[in-house]
């Protein structure tokens, strides 16, 4: 309730958030904020030391700082919490200032800055700063640049941002187990002059992955591919929030990848250019359209593009296992299967029985009875139904009368008359086939009658 107006006071900045509460250190350390949800913060404009354009953290927020005799210090308390991933479904997670991931720090390139991290985990971490020029003892590698901040310990970490750009920040310390459990943060710095690389709306989030089992709150810490929740910034659809923007805006989304496995990341809509890497802007020779960018493990991609089509499109990674949810796999395939009456029996001897792919029909409309802290594997509603996605997905909101600097929901597209897919209801012609006359294709000489083998399919548990 007081840390951020405090901390903000006399600069005329708006609180982020009523809910970021008091956690004064010792008298020489700042305030470490504190924030105790999972909803999209708009930072307000920098409050102090040089301006820059804000991001905007995906289901986030941005960490206040104060000036110390023109240094820019920070706080992080790297701690046990407790993150929404979606509404229904609670995560005990380790992450920074109540949140998994931490909060966003934004600098501008040539500022000093000083970050105190604070450990109160159980355990001994430390923080590397991803991407970053920096003196070899700032890089936070426990063991080969410094000893490991022991529990209860704080450490300082100080150096001048010199490369503008996008950054993370995780520890190098226990590390399979500190990032399986949410330890990781977006890092922005700034051009020093605001008006380079400036555009409407500049989004950010890491992609991350928990293995939680239905029932569970606690990731499983050794889980090495199979995840069952595959998130942007520790969310899952529907609970990540949508992107909105204003019809002709220039968008720009930076994506960082601290998951075990590649992303690819897909738009609907629009081509976008990769405009930046963690290695800094690309030069704009190598920029050429794409709808899909693969971001590997440890990558960071900024892409951009103009928001010129209205509309709601998709934004998601294009892995189908990825934008879904917790469930098991060990579940026969049984498209094209007639099993009419065989659900009843088998509902008799197990209550819960589901039958996958019956008659093209899909899973989104499926209701299994939910262990308690779990969610459905395909979720969200749409204005036409079951959206049959979780996971990485999300919506870009384009419409003609978002106001500059508003994030907020503007709701479901309304479509214009006539563009709109729609059903057709007059007669469908015999189809003509070719193939069985000579055509192309292979005839059949003695077709035998179709017999089905249900295999079941394995080695793939997890989701
Ligand atoms: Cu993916």
């Amino acid at each position: 309730m007081i840390s951020r107006r405090d901390f903000f006071k006399g600069a005329g900045a708006v609180a982020v958030s009523a809910a970021a509460v008091s956690r004064a250190g010792a008298a020489t350390l700042p305030e470490a904020a504190v924030m105790d949800h999972a909803r999209t913060q708009v930072p307000p404009p920098p409050p102090n030391g040089r301006p820059f354009n804000p991001v905007v953290t995906l289901n986030g927020w941005s960490l206040p700082w104060r000036m110390n005799n023109g240094v820019k210090e920070f706080h992080l308390v790297a701690e046990p919490v407790v993150r929404e991933l979606a509404p229904g479904m609670k995560a005990n997670l380790w992450g920074y200032n109540g949140q998994s991931p931490g909060p966003t720090i934004e600098v501008v390139e040539g500022d000093r800055v000083r970050v105190f991290v604070t450990n109160r985990l159980p355990e001994q971490t430390s923080m590397h700063w991803h991407g970053q020029r920096l003196p070899n003892g700032m890089d936070g590698v426990t063991g080969l640049t410094q000893p490991p901040i022991a529990p209860g310990k704080t450490f300082v970490y100080e150096f001048v941002a010199r490369r503008p750009g996008t950054f993370m920040y995780h520890p190098h310390a226990d590390e399979m187990v500190q990032m399986a459990m949410g330890m990781m943060g977006f890092w922005v710095t700034h051009p020093k002059d605001p008006t380079q690389h400036a555009v409407d709306r500049d989004f950010v989030f890491l992609l991350n992955a928990y293995d939680i089992d239905p029932g569970s709150y606690t990731p499983r810490v050794n889980t090495m591919l199979d995840f069952n929740l595959w998130t942007f910034n520790s969310r899952v659809f529907p609970g990540i929030d949508p992107l909105p923007v204003r019809l002709g805006d220039r968008v720009r989304i930076r994506v960082g990848n601290l998951t075990m496995t590649n992303h690819p990341i897909h738009m609907h809509g629009h081509e976008f250019i990769v405009t930046g890497t963690d290695g800094g802007w690309t030069p704009p020779a190598s920029h050429w359209p794409e709808v899909t960018t693969d971001i590997a493990v440890g990558q960071m991609r900024a892409i951009e593009f103009d928001a010129t089509e209205l509309g709601d499109w998709a934004f998601h990674c294009h892995k189908s296992h990825h934008a879904m949810n917790a469930m098991g796999h060990n579940v026969p395939n049984l498209i094209g299967v007639d099993h009419r009456g065989v659900a009843e029996k088998i509902n008799k001897i197990i209550p819960d029985y589901m039958v996958m792919g019956d008659k093209g029909g899909s899973m989104g409309g499926m209701e299994m009875p939910l262990p308690e802290n779990t969610l459905p594997m395909m979720t969200g509603q749409g204005p036409f139904g079951g959206v049959e996605m979780g996971g990485m997905f999300t919506v870009i909101k384009v419409r003609k009368d978002q106001r500059r600097g508003d994030y907020s929901d503007p709701g479901w597209y309304q479509h214009p008359a006539g563009t709109l897919a729609y059903e057709w209801t007059g007669q469908l012609p015999e189809p003509a086939r070719s193939g069985t006359a000579g055509g192309s294709s292979m005839p059949v000489a003695n077709k035998p009658d179709i017999e089905l083998t249900v295999r079941k399919t394995s080695g793939h548990g997890g989701h």
